[in-house]
């Protein structure tokens, strides 16, 4: 069980973790828009990027919904404090959320750093199954987080050797994407990295929370903590890998990305 059921919350706590599910199931909503919107100035070659963004936030908008509905329907107002009572909060949908959103992120970097043929079907399958495996090896061991024993420790171990894995072959995409690209790009390839490694990287932290901070600030804490990681995992990396495909795709000469690029002065544009 999720240690957000073992405490009691005053009604900041509460409306505070309530207001964060809902602020990122909005952002989540936006970047969706956004996404869809902006397809058709990424090339063909990369347009994809944009529609599996499409496809992380329409799931991670219905995560976010149904965390934000379990967790008013998990504890009730008792005249002095918000108490358990209705369903168990758990964070199990997370996990679940992940099982798609992880591989699809992952597809994506491949898609931008313009991996093709045999490499991108070996290394589509490595993110795949270092991917699950870390998040279902992690998901059992959740399930122990409230006493900490034995379990929680071991499957969160075998998880970190599987995200290590999957670390070292984004990190290697990156650097080939990077080798190949203009100054511009591979600027913006190492931002995708850095927010790629401490976005992901918190995730884990989250796990270790209820061993580290075991009360209810806690709790609003590792779900703030949860949203931040979610929203730069997801969102932010989404919009930053349009942006990196609308660039090459400029470079490679697809007129909608060049007229498009608002940025851009107007002669370089190509809007004399
Ligand atoms: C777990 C278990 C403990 C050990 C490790 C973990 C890693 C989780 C990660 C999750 C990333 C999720 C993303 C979701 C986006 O939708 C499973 C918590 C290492 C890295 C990016």
């Amino acid at each position: 069980m999720s240690f957000e059921n073992l405490f009691e919350y005053s009604a900041t706590q509460f409306e505070i973790v309530l207001s964060v599910f809902t602020l990122t199931a909005a952002v989540f909503a936006a970047v969706l828009v956004y996404s869809l919107a902006t397809a058709g100035s990424i090339s063909p070659r990369y347009r994809i990027t944009s529609y599996l963004t499409g496809v992380v936030m329409v799931s991670a908008v219905l995560e976010l919904g149904l965390l934000a509905l379990r967790w008013s329907g998990s504890f009730s107002w008792n005249g002095e404090q918000y108490v358990l009572g209705g369903d168990l909060f758990s964070n199990g949908f997370r996990y679940m959320n992940w099982s798609i959103d992880v591989p699809v992120l992952l597809t994506q970097l491949l898609v931008v750093a313009g991996i093709t043929g045999g490499v991108f079907f070996r290394r589509w399958a490595s993110f795949v199954v270092a991917g699950l495996a870390m998040i279902w090896t992690g998901y059992v061991g959740q399930f122990d987080e409230v006493d900490g024993g034995a379990q929680f420790w071991l499957w969160g171990a075998i998880s970190t050797v599987f995200y290590l894995w999957l670390l070292y072959v984004a990190w290697q995409t990156v650097q080939d994407a990077k080798a190949s690209s203009s100054a511009p790009v591979a600027r913006l390839l190492s931002a995708v990295w850095i927010l790629f490694l401490v976005s992901w990287t918190i995730y884990p932290l989250a796990y270790l929370m209820p061993q580290l901070w075991d009360t209810a600030n806690g709790v609003v804490a590792r779900n703030l903590i949860y949203s931040f990681a979610d929203i730069s995992s997801k969102a932010v990396y989404g919009v930053l890998l349009a942006v990196i495909a609308q660039k090459v795709s400029a470079e490679d000469g697809f007129k909608p990305a060049i007229e498009s690029s608002f940025w851009a002065p107007r002669t370089e544009a190509g809007v004399k």
